[in-house]
């Protein structure tokens, strides 16, 4: 991990040029791109942390983010190579009021190499764009993300007018960080994911696998 060392620190230190040359660096050295990966989002959670004890700001913290979205932009390719046909169509965004979008970034990627075709909606997405979204698309699959544990409340009503809609069987899977499995179910989410790599899981069990070619419906 030592070679990545490098990568944590310069999206630590908010330093978009490093942070992307040793993201390259690291996949030309035949790293494992989760491995880097993994080390990318260390490096946002010592952002975090620093940010909670007050030892950095909302710009500190926005610049990071801003490093990690370019090397993440690297891996991109990787991740998300699949080449197959869609057998699904997802719409995905994060809740009203919430701009943290790296995470949900990361999910739309893992689910386009899981042969799903992602429409993202972007952040702060409020009920009725989702809705109509996913009607505009003919979703199969809703995906909100919430990252702020004021922000997760929206997560309930977002639900219920998805619901109230009557979109057929469309289904909806939640997470970020402060989002439990229990809380999912609690406001009555179809599925909940810890991360990006689970939500390609659980996306998978609650649609549904499609053997027939027939495509998004
Ligand atoms: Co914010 N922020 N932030 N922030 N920020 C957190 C989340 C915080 C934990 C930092 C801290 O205090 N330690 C804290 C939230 C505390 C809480 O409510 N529990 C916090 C705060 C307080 C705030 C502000 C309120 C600060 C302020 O203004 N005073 C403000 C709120 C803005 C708003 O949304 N209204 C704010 C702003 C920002 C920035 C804009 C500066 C920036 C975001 C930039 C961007 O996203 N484009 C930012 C950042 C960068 C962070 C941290 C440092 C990093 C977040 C991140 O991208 N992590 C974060 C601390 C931390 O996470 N350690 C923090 C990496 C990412 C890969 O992880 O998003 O968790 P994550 O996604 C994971 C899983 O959660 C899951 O899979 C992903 C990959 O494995 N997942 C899903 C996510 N969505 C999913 C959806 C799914 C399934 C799984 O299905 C659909």
């Amino acid at each position: 991990m030592s070679d990545l060392a490098g990568l944590r620190a310069a999206i630590v230190a908010g330093d978009q040029v490093t942070a992307v040359r040793e993201a390259q660096a690291a996949l030309g050295r035949g790293t494992d791109p989760q491995t880097i990966l993994d080390a990318m989002t260390q490096a946002l959670d010592v952002v975090g942390d620093r940010f909670q004890c007050g030892e950095l700001f909302v710009p500190e913290m926005l610049i990071s983010a801003r490093a990690m979205k370019g090397s993440l932009a690297v891996l991109e390719p990787v991740l998300a190579a699949s080449g197959i046909r869609p057998e699904h169509r997802a719409v995905i965004g994060s809740v009203n009021g919430d701009v943290h979008d790296i995470g949900k970034n990361l999910v739309a990627m893992m689910w386009r190499g899981a042969s799903f075709e992602v429409i993202d909606i972007g952040v702060n997405v409020a009920p009725k764009r989702f809705i109509e979204a996913a009607r505009e698309h003919a979703a199969d699959l809703i995906g909100i993300s919430a990252l702020l544990s004021t922000t997760m409340l929206n997560m309930k009503p977002t639900i219920a007018a998805i619901r109230a809609a009557e979109l057929g069987d469309v289904k909806v899977i939640v997470g970020g960080a402060p989002v439990t499995a229990e809380f999912a179910s609690s406001i009555g989410a179809d599925g909940f994911a810890p991360d990006a790599a689970a939500a390609v899981e659980v996306a998978r069990a609650v649609v549904g696998s499609r053997r027939d070619g027939a495509g998004p419906r």
